[in-house]
């Protein structure tokens, strides 16, 4: 693969059908609160392990809704979500973001609309990764995750970064820079090409 900015490589790995067994958006429930937990439980775990919670949490709670877990015991939430590991410290986080949501933004929905990368940094045990992928897959806003795969693959090519900020910014100029371009590879009609842009690379390199 070679690719000189962000661009190239989306193309590059636009050719590989990564996507192809996967929701449109990538991420499992995209645009719903089960992905806040999911960006949560996957810290420090691989993801096998957060499908499990999850799957824990659903029988309890098919809809997974922001009001539930806010109620929860966090006893009890730890004991769900155990498979995701560091089960306490999740479950009192979680417990104690959605409480935050609901009396910061009322309700999941309003939360989704108005909530910026500042509130969610501002939460105990949300980082730069947490934040980004809650924004673009709960939020559907247009902002590119980067991670430990996308810093392994970028690495693997010759480009390195002083922070996450940095590769992040280096993920999206390439994309805004071929805006143009890229409309025309997808259509007119598209958006959200950073959930699949991240989505694709987090497909790829998992096969590595
Ligand atoms: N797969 C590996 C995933 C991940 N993080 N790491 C994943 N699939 C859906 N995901 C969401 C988040």
């Amino acid at each position: 693969m070679e690719f000189s900015n962000s661009y190239e490589l989306l193309k590059e790995l636009k050719k590989k059908n990564l996507l192809k067994n996967r929701p449109k958006f990538w991420w499992p429930g995209y645009g719903t609160f089960e992905v806040v937990l999911g960006a949560v439980l996957t810290q420090n775990t691989k993801w096998e392990n957060v499908e499990k919670a999850l799957q824990q949490l659903k029988v309890k709670s098919e809809k997974l809704k922001v009001e539930e877990i806010a109620s929860y015991d966090p006893v009890y939430l730890a004991e769900l979500i155990k498979p995701a590991g560091f089960y306490n410290q999740k479950s009192k986080r979680l417990i104690a973001l959605s409480r935050n949501i609901l009396r910061d933004f009322g309700d999941f929905e309003t939360f989704k609309e108005n909530v910026d990368r500042e509130w969610l940094l501002n939460q105990k045990g949300i980082g730069f990764e947490t934040a980004d992928s809650i924004l673009c897959y709960a939020c559907g806003r247009d902002v590119m995750v980067v991670d430990a795969y996308t810093r392994r693959l970028l690495k693997k090519h010759g480009y390195e970064f002083e922070s996450y900020d940095e590769m992040r910014e280096w993920c999206e100029r390439g994309i805004e820079e071929n805006w143009d371009k890229l409309k025309e590879d997808y259509g007119t009609s598209f958006n959200l090409c950073y959930a699949r842009f991240h989505g694709k690379i987090v497909e790829f390199m998992k096969k590595r």
